[in-house]
């Protein structure tokens, strides 16, 4: 049976829970379409964030590589499109770091797109009712570093497989009397079901 590798990052910006891990605990050892759920937990630091999922890329060698992170004030899923090479942190990494203007990859290209089939997600979310658009910037802080490495990686070692990151709300216990959008767990997990399933029923055909 093959493998699908699923990550996410732990809490940051003092939050106690990140939504993205608090989904990818629930999908732990699914099985869809005849191929295993393999997670990971980032951390959410510069550096070592990329080298724990390229050792993971490694160590799992899956049929696809879905990276999830938390964005806090959407209401919607973002499937994001392109990972821009560039470092630029509003606030500190879980480290104290906060670089900015510099290059995820000295030397990389500016951009890469994500490999994951973007239009057939949105598509299967929103006849699914899960609000969900595709997002043209993953952002400049950890989430965006980390997508970009495992692009460049995946690039480098000319491995050609659905690869990319989507951004999901948070959770609703985590934005009471601020006034932020949030989504349900249920949905969050029902979502990642049907992302998992479409990704892995076109590279299958
Ligand atoms: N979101 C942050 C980093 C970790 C996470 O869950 C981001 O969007 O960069």
């Amino acid at each position: 049976m093959g493998n699908i590798l699923v990550t996410g990052f732990e809490p940051f910006d003092g939050d106690s829970k990140n939504s993205s891990l608090e989904l990818i605990q629930k999908l732990d050892g699914k099985k869809i379409v005849g191929t295993r759920v393999m997670i990971k937990q980032l951390p959410c630091v510069f550096g070592a964030a990329l080298d724990v999922l390229l050792k993971a890329v490694n160590n799992v060698q899956p049929r696809a590589v879905v990276c999830l992170g938390q964005l806090r004030g959407s209401a919607v899923i973002n499937v994001e499109r392109v990972a821009l090479n560039l470092i630029d942190a509003r606030i500190p990494d879980n480290e104290g770091k906060r670089p900015i203007d510099v290059p995820v990859i000295e030397q990389g290209p500016v951009a890469y797109w994500s490999t994951l089939p973007l239009k057939a997600i949105t598509k299967e979310l929103k006849q699914n009712g899960i609000p969900v658009k595709i997002s043209n910037t993953a952002g400049t802080y950890v989430c965006n570093s980390v997508f970009y490495g495992l692009m460049h990686s995946l690039a480098v070692q000319q491995r050609v497989l659905p690869a990319g990151f989507i951004h999901v709300p948070a959770l609703p216990e985590q934005v009471v009397g601020t006034g932020q959008p949030s989504m349900h767990l249920d949905m969050l997990v029902e979502a990642m079901q049907i992302v998992l399933r479409t990704i892995l029923t076109l590279n299958n055909s």
